[in-house]
């Protein structure tokens, strides 16, 4: 079989790589700063298949537009280049900044990144990607569910009970709500014939 991509997508900071950690083990860099993974990093995790930690995409402090636009169009690239090589894919999104940000954005005219992500990984891939809505331990348990219904609302066009089985709250950091998610995360590649995906990790 030829190679196979796990991918993680997110925007800067959201919490890609600590997300890549606490489901796999898999020792990537995790940074306090936005900008920590630079470059898209593959690993092999078992035989035939490649874990892919992504850079951030979208406004990131201390980046050139220009840097932004070509890191962004790298990351779309990879994934329209090797979209029936990508078994699965996971997106992560500060949740408790979701509507916030939203807001922001609208203001200028522009659509969520985060919601213009996951749409754009359902069309390519024909699926909806995980989603680990993360960093829960940084609101109040009303202002997750807020962003939560709201977030959901826009990644389904309204149907929220259509995407409520891929989105899970999480804070990766703290290990809450994790398993639900690595449970999901390896029926979805079980499912796709890889039983045993972490022999590779250590
Ligand atoms: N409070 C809190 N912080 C978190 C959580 N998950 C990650 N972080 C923190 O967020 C920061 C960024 O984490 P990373 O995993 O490096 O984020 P990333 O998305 O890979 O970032 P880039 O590689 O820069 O795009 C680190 O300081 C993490 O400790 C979480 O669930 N809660
Ligand atoms: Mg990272």
């Amino acid at each position: 079989m030829s190679e196979r991509y796990v991918i993680f997508t997110g925007r800067p900071n959201s919490g890609k790589s600590t997300t890549i950690r606490a489901l796999t083990g898999l020792k990537v860099r995790i940074g306090k700063r936005p900008g920590t993974t630079t470059s898209i990093d593959k690993y092999p995790i078992a035989q035939d298949l490649f874990l892919v930690d992504m850079p951030g995409y979208g406004r990131k402090l201390g980046a050139s537009r220009r840097w932004e636009d070509k890191t962004k169009d790298s990351i779309l690239d990879f994934i329209e280049r090797e979209a029936s090589s990508i078994v699965l894919a996971v997106h992560v999104v500060n949740i408790t900044t979701f509507l916030e940000t939203e807001e922001r954005l609208a203001k200028k005219g522009f659509t969520s990144l985060d919601v213009e992500m996951v749409e754009y990984l359902h069309e390519t891939l024909g699926a909806f990607p995980l989603v680990a809505a993360n960093k829960i331990d940084k609101g109040s348990e009303g202002d997750v569910a807020m962003n939560l219904g709201a977030f959901l609302d826009r990644i389904s066009g309204g149907a929220p009970s259509e995407a409520s089985g891929y989105v899970f709250p999480v804070s990766v950091k703290r290990g809450v709500g994790v398993g639900p998610l690595k449970d999901c995360f390896v029926k979805a590649l079980a499912a796709k014939g890889f039983r045993n995906p972490f022999e590779y990790i250590r």
